[in-house]
């Protein structure tokens, strides 16, 4: 009996050992892994738990701040002078040099934001729900602006914008997590709003556009408008029978800057649904604007199409006569016009993508440009496009220097591309675009002209595309 009870101890002594072996090894092997600083990547630039601070206040239409951590670390700087200075990160700019873009590369003289706490011990991440599981890459030091991409949707765009965030998403955004704001003229639906917050890794922001910047002004004639409609459908003139494009079109001339949403900001990006982006962005292209004084950019430019705006020119040369005070010394009439401002060669920016300067649109001088070019009627009477509008205000009312060609931000909107010129320029960017497909040495864009005005050397290599 004494026995049989000294070997049920034994049992019970051996089965204790046994859990308690188990219960070691099992713990060991999950906290017991001591992550090496390196892993991390220290040295190269690696952040986990810093992102920038968000504007100050947004109005009602908030809908929810996506993406990872809420927001600490550096001020958004409305003008990019004293402290965003002489952080080192990439300048890369309109110049295709392949030293420069290389450079850009694991550079490490640039004074990166630390993990908070010891990286030895960061816990893993194992499951979504863990801290850091969507630390994949750097999240890019530096200060950032007070900016915001800013989108026009209906809800039925939702998958093409998706495709366009996503891009603008892995290109940029994910290591700077700038703010999106979505307009539409309708409420934006659950499914819009749910996608898009997904896929963005700023905070996003749903607002709904007042009637007024969405309809007909009292001084229009409608009988007359739907002539030309009708007239323009007969032509088979794109777009030429539809009013909501015009809407769309008046609207982008003249009111998204001023929506109560972008009212937090001084720095907007325009995204289109269906958009491309074939290089990596090593840099802050609002960064960039600020401390190069640019207030207007562009990747792509052409010739407009002459029937839908053949009075536009008429009205800017009577803002011309009226507000002299508004046109800048030094401005790009040499890119709008070919006889010193007498008629327009039709050469405009194409303002599907934009990377701008708020304040600019909401000075006097643009809002009198808009609302001179309003009065006129041409965007109803006749199809005036927001690109050829945008285009001759900035050649207008800036000095040339202030518009910025972005030759490394690769882009496609249907149905043009623009691809860096110059072979290192697209390996150092990581570009997936086709060479060929380059649109800006092409006769019908007006890209060679900017540059000669402003007196730029035209990229290697783009005699190869012409
Ligand atoms: N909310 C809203 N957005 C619109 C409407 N029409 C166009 N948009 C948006 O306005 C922008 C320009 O419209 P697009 O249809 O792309 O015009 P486009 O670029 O000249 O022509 P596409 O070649 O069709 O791209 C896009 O972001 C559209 O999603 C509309 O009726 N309502
Ligand atoms: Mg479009």
């Amino acid at each position: 009996m004494a026995a049989g009870n000294a070997r049920i101890v034994r049992y019970v002594v051996f089965a204790f050992f046994f859990v308690a072996i188990l219960y070691f090894v099992s713990h060991s092997s999950y906290d017991g892994v001591h992550l090496k600083p390196d892993t991390f990547g220290v040295g190269k630039g690696s952040s986990s738990s810093w992102k920038p601070e968000k504007p100050a206040s947004n109005a009602d239409s908030v809908s929810s701040g996506s993406g990872s951590g809420s927001s600490s670390g550096s001020g958004s700087s409305s003008s990019g002078s004293g402290s965003s200075k002489g952080s080192g990160s990439s300048s890369g700019s309109s110049s295709s040099g392949s030293s420069e873009y290389g450079s850009t590369k694991g550079s490490s003289s640039v004074s990166r934001p630390t993990y908070e706490g010891d990286l030895a011990e960061a816990p893993m991440a194992l499951k979504p729900s863990d801290k850091g599981w969507d630390f994949l890459e750097d999240t890019a030091p530096g200060p950032r602006m007070n900016a915001t991409f800013v989108t026009l949707a209906r809800n039925s765009d939702v998958w093409e914008i998706a495709r366009s965030i996503r891009q603008v998403e892995d290109r940029f955004n994910r290591r700077y997590h700038y703010d999106w704001v979505f307009l539409n003229d309708k409420p934006f639906d659950a499914t819009f709003k749910k996608v898009t917050t997904s896929l963005v890794s700023g905070n996003t922001y749903y607002g709904e556009i007042p009637h007024d910047h969405w309809s007909f002004p009292e001084h229009i004639d409608q009988d007359k408008a739907k002539k030309v409609r009708e007239d323009m459908a007969q032509r088979k003139i794109i777009y030429g029978d539809s009013i909501s494009y015009r809407h769309m079109c008046r609207f982008e001339s003249g009111f998204f800057f001023r929506q109560p949403l972008m009212m937090n900001y001084e720095w907007y990006w325009r995204v289109e649904p269906s958009i491309e982006l074939f290089c990596d962005i090593h840099y802050d292209p609002f960064r960039f604007m600020a401390e190069n004084k640019k207030k207007y950019s562009f990747v792509l430019s052409l010739y407009e199409y002459v029937e839908t705006i053949p009075t536009l020119w008429d009205s800017a040369k009577k803002f011309i006569k009226n507000h002299p005070e508004h046109i800048a010394e030094g401005n790009s009439m040499g890119f709008l016009s070919d006889d010193g401002g007498d008629s327009y060669n039709h050469c405009h920016f194409w303002s599907n993508f934009e990377v701008g300067n708020l304040n600019w649109l909401r000075s006097k001088a643009y809002i009198d440009f808009f609302e001179s070019l309003d009065q006129d009627g041409g965007f109803f009477y006749e199809r005036w496009g927001d690109a050829p509008v945008h285009s001759i205000a900035a050649g207008l009312l800036l000095k040339k220097e202030e518009i910025h060609f972005f030759n490394d931000i690769a882009y496609y909107h249907v149905p043009f591309t623009h691809c860096p010129t110059g072979e290192q320029t697209r390996i150092d960017l990581r570009c997936h675009c086709n060479p060929k497909e380059n649109f800006d040495w092409k006769g019908y864009s007006c890209t060679s002209r900017y540059f000669d005005i402003n007196g730029l050397e035209k990229p290697e290599g783009y005699e190869n595309q012409q």
